[in-house]
């Protein structure tokens, strides 16, 4: 029987081309909160694979539990978690930044991520071969000024993936952790709360890595032999060397 994936923010950006990526050689449960476009997903895809959409938001905790038990039986074998779902708020010093975009990256980076694990796992330890992907960011391994709480939302990835490392062991749970730098996605638009052309700056100057570049990174990892387990991957454009480290030429 095929695998099952089960991935949050499949609506856009490194989770939509992770669907995509894996849609010939899995069934694909796809979350997110943009109620069409997991419909067109499911239209797109449906066509090569078996899916099934969940519209939830990962801050509320029991409509995530709820979304989990909802599945039937059948969808309920989970293979692989890809947790995903997130983004930055804001770019602002520590005490100028909004609270309430400070708030929204602990709630969905941070307990978004655990709420989804401790809703999908017990069903990862009836698996034959389970693996979850945590995306983290060079922001989880070096902080950067105006970033402090994206930064701390994503080294609190980086805990959490080695800490399901150890403690997962028993139940042959692959944790994969990917850190990338600079994607071209909606992340931007995201974190500038719509405004597309100080979005478009930030990857102006230099090729970044596209969504379908993590995907691949992922698809990677999965196709290792049962006893490799890629633990934990950093993955720049060529231009990026470090957090704030991107050679421009404007
Ligand atoms: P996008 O903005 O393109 O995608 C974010 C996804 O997360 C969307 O599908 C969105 O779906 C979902 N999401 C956001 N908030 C919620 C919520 N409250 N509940 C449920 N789903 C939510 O960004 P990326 O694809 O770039 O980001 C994916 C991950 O990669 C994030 O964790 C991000 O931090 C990380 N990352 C991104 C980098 C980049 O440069 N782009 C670099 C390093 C890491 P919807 O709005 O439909 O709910
Ligand atoms: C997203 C990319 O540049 O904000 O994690 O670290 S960055």
């Amino acid at each position: 029987m095929q695998r099952t994936v089960f991935i949050t923010g499949a609506t856009s950006g490194i989770g939509m081309a992770t669907a995509r990526k894996l849609a010939p050689n899995f069934r694909l449960i796809l979350c997110g909160r943009r109620q069409e476009r997991l419909d067109d997903l499911m239209k797109e895809l449906g066509e090569i694979t078996d899916v099934v959409t969940l519209n939830f938001d990962v801050r509320e905790k029991s409509a995530v539990f709820s979304a989990v038990e909802q599945l039937s039986d059948e969808w309920k074998k989970i293979d692989v978690l890809v947790n995903n779902a997130g983004n930055a708020h804001g770019l602002a010093t520590f005490d100028e930044a909004d609270i309430e975009d400070l708030e929204a990256m602990i709630d969905i980076n941070v307990k978004g991520l655990i709420y989804v694990s401790k809703a999908v796992i017990p069903y990862l330890k009836l698996s034959e071969n389970p693996h979850i992907f945590n995306i983290s960011s060079i922001a989880g391994k070096e902080v950067y000024p105006l970033g402090a709480t994206y930064c701390a939302s994503k080294a609190a990835v980086e805990s959490l993936s080695k800490g399901m490392r150890y403690d997962l062991l028993p139940y042959g749970i692959k944790v994969t952790n990917i850190a990338p730098g600079a994607v071209e996605t909606e992340f931007s638009e995201v974190r500038f709360k719509g405004d597309s052309e100080r979005a478009k700056q930030v990857y102006a100057g230099f090729e970044a890595l596209v969504a379908d570049d993590i995907a691949a990174a992922i698809d990677y990892a999965l196709q290792q032999p049962g006893h490799v387990q890629i633990a934990d991957l950093t993955i720049f454009p060529k231009a990026q060397a470090g957090g704030t480290v991107i050679y421009k030429t404007l």
